[in-house]
């Protein structure tokens, strides 16, 4: 994207889409991804293409949970390990949770080369490519069924970035929490889950850092406060009514 000059109107969204392009290039993304990442910016260009209030009240509690959490797992697919790798290695070392290689559009090359590329941008461990460790969850209809014991499996919160659908159900049938980040508020996956982010990842991701890092030393108390105080239903409510504004404005 080298033509573009960062004073373009549209520069960021076209870094980040080079971003993705690069990832397909390198292996990590399916072409699918591009076009959900397309489907994703049509919502963010009505949300005015920056975090609102709601996402960050979604933020906070995401981010209490993950850090109450006994078994905190971040579920990463390509879309997520091509646009924020480092983001999500730092997350995970901040909340001290688990980071599983869970596809959509399974593939043992492309599980390997994320799980690759997130060591590269300092992951310890990556679950979620090593078949002896490898079990299902029978309810859910794609490869996606595919998780693994020591992550996933024994979750008790796992955080889903860019979902495709019925596996937030499936896993809170199994009693897990599910903390999705999506910029459809309309998705099953956004209105299924515990905590639903309504952003770009690319903007949630480092918002999620800075919080955990400045909630991690708060009480336990305050952070069931955070939980306890959030309405995932109500915030879903604000974040329609916020973009049905700036439709009619
Ligand atoms: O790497 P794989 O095989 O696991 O496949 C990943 C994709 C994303 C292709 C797969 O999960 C898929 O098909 O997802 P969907 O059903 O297109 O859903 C993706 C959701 O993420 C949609 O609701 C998009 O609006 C949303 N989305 C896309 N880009 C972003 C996003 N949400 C937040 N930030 C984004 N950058």
């Amino acid at each position: 994207m080298g033509r573009v000059s960062p004073r373009h109107p549209r520069a960021e969204s076209l870094r980040v889409r080079a971003q993705l392009v690069e990832g397909f290039k390198a292996g990590l993304v399916v072409p699918e991804g591009l076009t959900a990442h397309g489907r994703g910016e049509a919502f963010d260009y009505i949300l005015g293409e920056q975090t609102s209030e709601h996402a960050r009240r979604a933020i906070e509690a995401a981010v209490a949970m993950l850090l109450l959490a006994k078994h905190p797992v971040i579920s990463v697919n390509g879309n997520t390990a091509a646009l924020v790798p480092a983001e999500i290695v730092e997350l995970a070392k901040v909340a001290n949770a688990k980071i599983e290689v869970n596809l959509f559009h399974g593939s043992v090359k492309r599980e390997a080369s994320i799980a690759k590329w997130l060591r590269r941008h300092g992951a310890k461990e990556v679950l979620g490519t090593e078949l002896k460790f490898s079990t299902r969850i029978k309810e859910v209809h794609s490869d996606r069924r595919k998780i693994d014991r020591r992550g996933i499996a024994a979750a008790d919160v796992v955080l889903v970035p860019l979902e495709d659908g019925d596996r937030t159900e499936a896993l809170k049938k199994l009693g897990k929490r599910v903390i999705a980040i999506d910029l459809n508020p309309m998705s099953r996956t956004a209105q299924k889950a515990d905590v639903t982010i309504v952003d770009n990842i690319v903007r949630a991701l480092p918002l999620m850092v800075k919080r955990a890092k400045r909630l991690s030393h708060g009480s336990k108390t305050k952070l069931r406060e955070i939980i306890i105080s959030f309405d995932n239903e109500a915030n879903l409510k604000a974040t329609f009514r916020l973009m049905l504004n700036r439709l009619k404005s």
